[in-house]
Order: structure tokens, then sequence, then C-alpha cells
């Protein structure tokens, strides 16, 4: 079985980061390992939320594994919390990469044109860093627009895109990819790069309109599950755009559904299927 390290927050109630990686990669059959960088209340679009930094437990935990052999098959990186963090990222980094673990960035911080409450400059910069240490990297074009200096822009063209994905490319990942791109109107999706191939890869689906907390995390969680499931990252990236837009379809049709996240907890066994 493959084992997956996962690093990100953990947000008690929100549907988001480890509440969604934990489950989906293991539905998707992989040992999930998690390391929480933070704990908090909520996720950080409710008011008043708690958060408590665990940025000192990262070199322990990891000193332990060390100790213990333990390898892992991929390290998944989401939302981490601290510039501190990330500089602790690049050090995990390097003691656990071995011949063949993929490294996968989702470097979360920003989304519709803004930072994330927690965030500024600084912790922009040092995802961009941390982005030159992966093998892909997943940002939607708000946090591609922060790390590659270029302006954030709602109606854009191809061009954009794809002078965005060459800025990407020169931070070092060997696949860089861009979410949450719409190429034409009533679409939306992903499109990629990949160095070594020098070749694109573009998926599009049809845009529902509406924006859930947490689909960032679902689409990550599933390419890194579906990837270990030895799919080619092309292909893992279109499962995990149908199946983001499929969970939100099914989000949609809910008269209760929550306004913080989606339901993943409905469509997970689609997935599995
Ligand atoms: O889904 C991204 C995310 C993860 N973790 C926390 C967040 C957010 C987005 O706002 O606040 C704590």
């Amino acid at each position: 079985m493959k084992r997956v390290l996962t690093i990100q927050d953990i947000s008690c109630l929100g549907k988001c980061s480890l509440t969604i990686a934990l489950p989906v990669i293991s539905a998707l059959g992989s040992e999930t390992v998690i390391l929480p960088t933070a704990v908090l209340s909520t996720h950080t679009m409710f008011k008043n939320f708690t958060v408590k930094d665990l940025s000192d437990q990262i070199e322990p935990i990891a000193d332990h594994w060390k100790n213990e052999g333990v390898e892992f098959d991929a390290i998944y990186t989401g939302y981490l919390g601290t510039a501190e963090e990330i500089d602790q990222m690049k050090e995990l980094f390097k003691t656990f990469k071995k011949e063949g673990t993929l490294i996968f960035v989702d470097p979360v911080m920003a989304d519709n044109g803004k930072l994330y409450p927690a965030f500024d400059m600084d912790y922009v910069k040092k995802n961009a860093e941390l982005c030159a240490a992966a093998d892909i990297i997943v940002p939607n074009i708000t946090e591609a627009a922060f790390m590659t200096g270029m302006e954030y822009k709602e109606e854009y063209d191809e061009a954009y895109i794809k002078e965005m994905l060459a800025k990407l490319n020169e931070f070092g990942a060997r696949i860089s990819v861009l979410t949450g791109v719409s190429l034409s109107p009533g679409k939306t999706g992903v499109m990629g790069y990949d160095r070594e191939a020098d070749d694109y890869f573009v998926y599009q689906n049809d845009r529902i309109d509406a924006s859930f907390h947490g689909t960032g995390d679902l689409f990550s969680s599933t390419c890194v599950g579906e990837m270990m499931r030895g799919k080619d990252w092309r292909e893992a990236l279109q499962i995990a755009a149908d199946y983001t837009a499929h969970t939100i379809e099914v989000t949609m049709k809910n008269p209760d559904k929550p306004w913080y996240g989606v339901d993943f907890e409905a469509t997970l066994p689609d997935l599995m299927r």
C-alpha cells in the first residue's frame, strides 16, 4: 500500500485541509499519515476562530519518524500557517524525499484576488520558495498572481494563463498547474505545464455558479490519491476536476447544505467507484 504524508492545519469544524485530505486519500486506498500544522476551531472564513500554532511539534514528530525509518511515497502540503513552517517543510522534504517520492505542493494562501486573513507578502515569498522544492504545484490564479508578481485578472485569455505557467515553471517544479482556469464562458478547470515534456495540458468542464470553501483541498487530495493509484498527472487532474464539480453539484441540491463547505461525504462512494 502506498503511504502518503499530508501536512496541513486541522480546522475542527469547516470541511477543509486535513478533515478532507485524510478521508479522501484513505478512501482512494493509500495509508494517510498526517502532520497537523495548527489546530483551529474552524477555518478562517468564520468569525472569532481560535488558533493554536503547532510549529514547535513539526521537528520532534519528523525526528521520531526518521528514527523509526518511516518512508513516504508522497508528501502533500496544503495550508501551513506560518512562514517558519514553510522553512520547516523544506527541511522535511530533504529528510524524507527518496527516489520516487512525489512532492505535491498546494500553496494554499489566497483566493478571489485576496490573501487569507493570516497571511502577508513574506508568506507569499516563502510559498514560492517551497514550490521550487516540489515535483508538482497546484496554485489557483490568485496564489500564482501573488507568487509571480503578475496582475490578478478575473477576465483573461489563454496567453495570460500560459505566461503565468511560464513564470511558475521558473520556480523549478517539474509540473506547474493552475486551478480555477476558465478558458471560455461557462467553463472552468485546470491548465498545466510539464517542463520535461515541454507539454501543456488543459481540462475544462462546466462551470457551476457557486463558490464553496474547501473545494481546492478536495481537488488536491483527489489528485494525490489518484496519482498514488498509478494515474498519470493529467488523468489525475481530470478525475479531480470532475469529482470536485460533481460534489459542488450535489451540494447545491442539498437544501440543508452548510455554508462553510461541500458535501463530499455524499459523493465519496462515487469517487471510489
Ligand atoms: O481550504 C483552505 C483553508 C485551509 N485551512 C484553513 C483555511 C482555509 C481557507 O480559508 O482558513 C484554516
